[in-house]
């Protein structure tokens, strides 16, 4: 099945605007990806219709909007094939899904000298947690490298898999690089060393089919605003057995059973993750995002955007001064270059007098530009609503940027 491109980009109003004279083109999808009516329309009938705190009030409103809330976590449920409703915690974001688990699994259960290990490409989000609690606790943070096409070293990876190797932490797909991890045959080498594995799901959930009982990761994290939903909204993932074993993260409403001054017991997952009130509104907006997303069908969208990055590459390609950062073998549709003699902050200005919005800079991966000798690189990511010809107008724009220095 192919997409009616017209239809899906009459369905985003965003997209529909000037930006500095010029039809807006958005390829900054890995920053966030913009919204369908049904998400926007949810928000707003929410607040028209049912707004209502939730799991404590006793009349109809509350009753709807508890209803509404819990419909979506089983929806995220499906989506990601969890076993169980309560497996799915909402959070802000994967920032703060990895914070929990770090504050919360790390203090709990890791102890001096114990090892978390990262990649090389990771964002910050999934490195500063871990530091915090190294800091805290004496345990070790230990990186596998990566190939120069932006791919991890596997024999390097298997290198440092020991018995102290108490977690795995990886992003699933690179959003600096695009790269997406083998992390089905990194988890099976992992768990064989007794790790807990966590999946920074960010870049990939939008992209990939995500089935955590067949990846058997513990934890798995991903942001609602990348998948076509609100900001401020995150999910964690975690199988029930090891988030039953977990200490609470913050204390306050909805996560106690019973609070005396002397003590209070807590309540059962995922409620005792979810202290005070929750964002509402946006969760049940997120329902029509995931909606939207089954209708389509993850696989068409993932050959569209795969159609799209090759049909880039190859145009790219033919610019002189381009430089690819990151050509590893198995991509999400994400591209990220320099053209030289220019500082990617440039680039994307010139891009964006053009009305083409793409992301400059170290993308929150500072010491994976580092690991590049780079200081940042200029990003153009795609998604659903994306165009050849959209494409076609960036590349054109980028020919005549790169000429400026590479004649
Ligand atoms: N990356 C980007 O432009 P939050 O901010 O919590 O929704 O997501 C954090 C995060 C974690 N891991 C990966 C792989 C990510 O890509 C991101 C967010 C955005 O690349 C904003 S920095």
């Amino acid at each position: 099945m192919s997409l009616d491109l017209e239809k899906i980009r009459g369905e985003f109003p965003v997209l529909h605007q000037e930006v500095n004279g010029k039809p807006l083109i958005y390829f900054d999808n890995a920053a966030t990806t913009q919204k369908p009516k049904s998400v926007i329309d949810a928000l707003s009938n929410y607040y028209q219709l049912d707004n209502s705190n939730i799991h404590r009030g006793a009349h109809t409103l509350a009753d709807r909007a508890t209803r509404y809330f819990e419909e979506t976590r089983t929806a995220v449920k499906a989506f990601i094939n969890a076993k169980e409703d309560n497996e799915i915690i909402f959070t802000k974001g994967t920032t703060e899904s990895i914070n929990l688990v770090a504050a919360s699994y790390g203090k709990k259960f890791l102890n001096q000298g114990d090892e978390i290990l990262i990649s090389a490409m990771e964002h910050h989000a999934n490195i500063v947690p871990w530091q915090m609690l190294c800091e805290e606790k004496g345990t070790v943070l230990k990186i596998i490298p990566i190939h120069d096409n932006g791919e991890i070293i596997w024999e390097e990876f298997e290198k440092l898999l020991s018995e102290r190797t108490k977690i795995l932490s990886i992003v699933h797909a690179s959003n600096a690089l695009g790269t997406i991890n083998p992390v089905r045959e990194m988890i099976k080498a992992a768990k064989k060393w007794g790790a807990i594995i966590l999946l920074d799901g960010a870049q990939s959930t939008s992209h990939l089919p995500i089935d955590v009982q067949e990846l058997d990761c513990d934890f798995f994290c991903f942001s609602a605003h990348k998948l076509f939903g609100p900001t401020g909204l995150g999910v964690l993932y975690g199988k029930r057995t090891i988030l039953e074993e977990m200490p609470p993260y913050q204390g306050g409403g909805e996560m106690i059973k019973e609070v005396t001054f002397e003590k209070t017991t807590f309540n059962e997952i995922p409620f005792k993750f979810e202290a005070g009130t929750p964002n509402i509104a946006d969760v049940i907006a997120f329902k029509k995002a995931i909606e939207y997303i089954n209708e389509l069908g993850k696989p068409v969208i993932k050959k569209h955007e795969d159609g799209l990055l090759e049909y880039t590459v190859g145009k790219l390609n033919e610019i002189k001064g381009f430089i690819p950062v990151g050509t590893a073998q198995e991509k999400v549709s994400v591209i990220s270059f320099n053209i030289n003699g220019m500082h990617p902050f440039d680039v994307g200005m010139m891009l964006d007098a053009n009305g083409i919005a793409v992301r400059t800079g170290h993308h929150c991966t500072q010491p994976l530009m580092q690991r590049f000798g780079i200081e940042g690189t200029v990003r153009a990511s795609f998604s659903v609503y994306n165009t050849q010809t959209e494409i076609d107008r960036m590349v054109e724009s980028l020919t005549k940027i790169a000429k400026i220095k590479n004649r």
